[in-house]
């Protein structure tokens, strides 16, 4: 390593793919020996207890009267602003591009141009945000004024290039999963305590947004469970929870959903299924589809955004178009009523896990671009970009 650097990162603490890789790419920087600075407006979600080189910055709202929304974003700025300062930041490392890119350029003009910004786009930032007219000019200034700008698939810099018309760089740098913590697990036990030994177990894990079509997956697993005896693990808490939970009582089908909430140990649950459902309309990425694969498990899912990149048709899962429930219910019972294909395929989901989303390999991409950034020794001549 070049040098140890001090890094500020910024994510949305609560529950979602984006803070959940933010955080866990700050753990493994901090076991690298660089200074992690969280500057966010809660405790990161998983980001547990005390851990060497980690600390944590609130940004506070004052809600003074005058204002009718109170200023988040200048808050933010503000307190990265500070943080550089006071910690001696190298640069500031946001996930999510509104408002944490704008907060950065504006800590960045007040530091001035020896603090470097990272930014990195997780998908409805630009997918669903960037298609707002009001909204699409000060996206594309956020990414213009960044140092760096990564994203997690091939589709989303596509994207990101179709609708923001960006012509700068972006470099491609996968999610990830921490191998020490997602592997499959003799989980036989706590299996017992979900299903019946001649039923099948479906996992979904999500923040339940629309864009996730839970009404999808209460339809393919209501097709499912016309031909097996299956159980639905249903992990994560959102907007669409309870109209999930009244259809699934409609369909007569409450009593075969579990509803666990939030989790901080999905390994452990999601290593007791045997499927990972995840109909999305869109999916960047698709971080669920890789922990279930990490663990052995395969996802059938639809066909959109940087899913095949995870998900592997036909090896590591299924993909079928959007809405097509009746055909990934038919791809699911194909996985479900043949062991030793799903046995096949839980291998391979280990294998691809391991080679392409290793977390070693991913910590090394950031801190190349890091010391790219800061033009620090020979990886300033590096690039990983597209
Ligand atoms: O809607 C979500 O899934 C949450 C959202 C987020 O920003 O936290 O997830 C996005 O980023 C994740 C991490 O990079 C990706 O795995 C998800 O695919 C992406 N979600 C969408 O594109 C809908």
């Amino acid at each position: 390593m070049a040098r140890p650097l001090r890094i500020g990162i910024t994510c949305y603490p609560t529950i979602g793919g984006s803070g959940v890789v933010a955080t866990e790419l700050g753990k493994l920087m901090a076991e690298r020996g660089h200074e992690i600075h969280f500057i966010t407006h809660g405790l990161p979600f998983r980001a547990g207890t005390f851990r060497r080189n980690m600390y944590y910055h609130e940004v506070e709202v004052t809600d003074y009267h005058v204002f009718r929304y109170p200023p988040y974003e200048l808050f933010l700025a503000s307190k990265m602003y500070q943080a550089a300062r006071m910690q001696k930041l190298d640069l500031l490392h946001v996930h999510y591009a509104v408002p944490h890119a704008l907060s950065a350029f504006l800590a960045k003009e007040m530091a001035g141009d020896r603090l470097k910004v990272v930014t990195t786009l997780h998908g409805t930032d630009i997918t669903i945000l960037g298609q707002d007219a009001s909204l699409k000019e000060i996206i594309r200034l956020g990414i213009r004024k960044s140092d760096a700008v990564t994203a997690v698939s091939r589709s989303l810099i596509r994207e990101t290039r179709e609708l923001l018309d960006i012509r700068e760089p972006i470099d491609l740098v996968y999610n990830f999963v921490d191998e020490r913590v997602y592997y499959p697990r003799e989980n036989s036990q706590l299996r017992k305590e979900f299903a019946a030994p001649e039923e099948k177990l479906l996992i979904h894990i999500s923040n339940f947004r629309p864009v996730k079509r839970t009404c999808d997956l209460a339809d393919i697993f209501a097709r499912v469970n016309r031909r097996v005896h299956a159980r639905l693990l249903l992990v994560g808490e959102g907007p669409e929870l309870p109209n999930l939970q009244a259809k699934f009582d409609g369909m007569g089908l409450a009593d075969r959903v579990i509803f666990f909430g939030k989790q901080e140990d999905v390994a452990e649950i999601v290593s007791a299924a045997d499927l990972m459902l995840l109909p999305s309309e869109k999916e960047s990425f698709g971080l669920a589809a890789l922990e279930a694969m990490a663990c052995g498990v395969p996802t059938v899912g639809s066909l959109t955004g940087g899913l095949p990149e995870v998900v592997e048709h036909g090896v590591t899962g299924f993909l079928a178009p959007v809405g097509d429930t009746e055909t990934m219910a038919e791809y699911a019972l194909r996985l479900l009523t043949d062991d030793v294909l799903r046995a096949e395929f839980g291998r391979a989901c280990v294998r691809r896990a391991r080679e392409h989303f290793d977390s070693r390999r991913i910590a090394d991409q950031y801190e190349r671009i890091y010391y790219r950034v800061l033009g620090i020794g020979e990886s300033a001549a590096l690039s990983v970009c597209e």
